[in-house]
């Protein structure tokens, strides 16, 4: 018998168009795939959508998929998680619950305990815990307890959360495993890596992401991955890796801007990029010229001339040199006023935080799109606000 793990789709994520529709495509493969593989159940923990309230054409898409496994006999288990969750305990898996595509692990929580109700699917018995904004369900899963199962049934622990052996020495808030009650697959969501362990020879697994979420994951993961677990005889683990287009990481170290664009451009033409996402990243010390002396958008327009499927630069790591900020205020373009300005700042009151002016400049300049309506703003603009200060993984 073999059911399926899928985790941290963040459907609706991605500002890219083209990026959104990989994003997607790379769920319904997963799901393809579970279907040809004949799996009892997929369990869905946390973090399905990028928000609360998706647009309408991902949750069309979205409730499709869900369709497709019903009609194929196969039980969707789901958990929310922190992105996907809401306060007021109103989200679209509600929507799907009830409209019979998916079942929710339900708990009864009070000050002094958490105890988990088991969904029973023939001799599994599954419980889950959803995932808070913030890390807030630790205190929760600390006080955890579980309806005990008949002695041989197949337990499986969801839960949306930060546990202590995927992160090692950083010092986020997380629990032990051993701190949870025993389960013989824990099936977890919510940190973005490739993180499959035995602990006291359970497994640990963290189903996602079906496609990586930014810059940093599409360089450190390249594809997205879900997971098909066999548990004929002994427990196998087997993880099933979205590949749909391919990924190149260009790095470029750069002093002058000013020959900037020359030099990079003279990088891309040695490669072919049809069809796959170019990761473009700038780092060094400028010693002439600045950032907006890179012309991006001659870059882009020949890569875009050249069937590359998507173009995404990072050049956080790119630092102006000293002579920047003798830059005319004159010249009344905002991004140099910004640019100047800010440099000032940080050279008078130098903080750690002044990194974040930039990225949150950026982020806060996101528009409102035609038809989309507030809360759904609001929801992607705090989304990429989180993103930019670390609150969620
Ligand atoms: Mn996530």
């Amino acid at each position: 018998m073999k059911f399926a793990h899928i985790s941290d789709s963040h459907l609706g994520g991605w500002r890219q168009p083209e990026m959104q529709l990989l994003n997607i495509e790379s769920f319904k493969k997963a799901i393809e795939c579970c279907i040809e593989e004949k799996v009892e159940f997929v369990l869905f923990t946390g973090d399905l959508f990028d928000s609360p309230f998706p647009p309408i054409e991902i949750l069309k898409d979205t409730f499709s998929e869900f369709r497709k496994l019903k009609e194929a006999g196969i039980k969707s288990y789901i958990i929310a998680g922190s992105h996907d969750y809401s306060v007021s305990g109103k989200t679209f898996l509600d929507v799907l619950e009830k409209s019979g595509f998916c079942e929710i692990c339900k708990f009864d929580e009070n000050e002094d305990k958490v105890i988990l109700k088991p969904i029973m699917h023939k001799s599994f018995y599954i419980y889950g815990y959803p995932g808070k904004k913030s890390g807030l369900e630790l205190s929760s899963l600390k006080k955890i307890e579980i309806i005990e199962p008949y002695s041989n049934y197949f337990r499986i622990l969801m839960l949306h959360t930060t546990i202590k052996e995927a992160i090692e020495n950083i010092p986020i808030d997380s629990i032990p495993l051993n701190e949870l009650p025993k389960a013989d697959y824990y099936a977890l969501g919510h940190v973005h890596v490739n993180f499959e362990k035995e602990i006291n020879d359970k497994p640990a697994v963290y189903g996602g992401p079906t496609f990586p979420n930014n810059f940093k994951e599409l360089e450190d993961l390249k594809y997205g991955a879900f997971y098909i677990i066999d548990v004929e005889g002994y427990t196998k683990i087997i993880r099933k890796e979205i590949r749909l287009k391919e990924v190149d990481l260009i790095e470029v170290e750069m002093e002058d801007a000013l020959k900037g664009t020359e030099q990079i451009l003279e990088i891309l033409k040695r490669l072919n990029l049809r069809d796959r996402i170019v990761l473009l990243k700038v780092f060094g010390e400028l010693k002439k010229g600045k950032l907006s002396d890179i012309k991006f958008q001659e870059i882009q327009d020949y890569l875009e001339k050249n069937g590359v499927y998507s173009f995404l630069k990072n050049t956080s790591k790119l630092e102006a040199g000293k002579k920047e900020i003798e830059v005319n205020l004159q010249s009344y373009e905002m991004e140099k006023i910004e640019d100047v300005l800010v440099k000032k700042y940080d050279k008078e009151n130098p903080s750690n935080l002044n990194k974040l002016i930039f990225p949150l400049i950026e982020s806060l300049s996101l528009e409102k799109q035609e038809g989309e309506n507030s809360s759904v703003f609001e929801s992607r603009l705090f989304s990429g606000l989180n993103k930019v200060l670390n609150i969620e993984l």
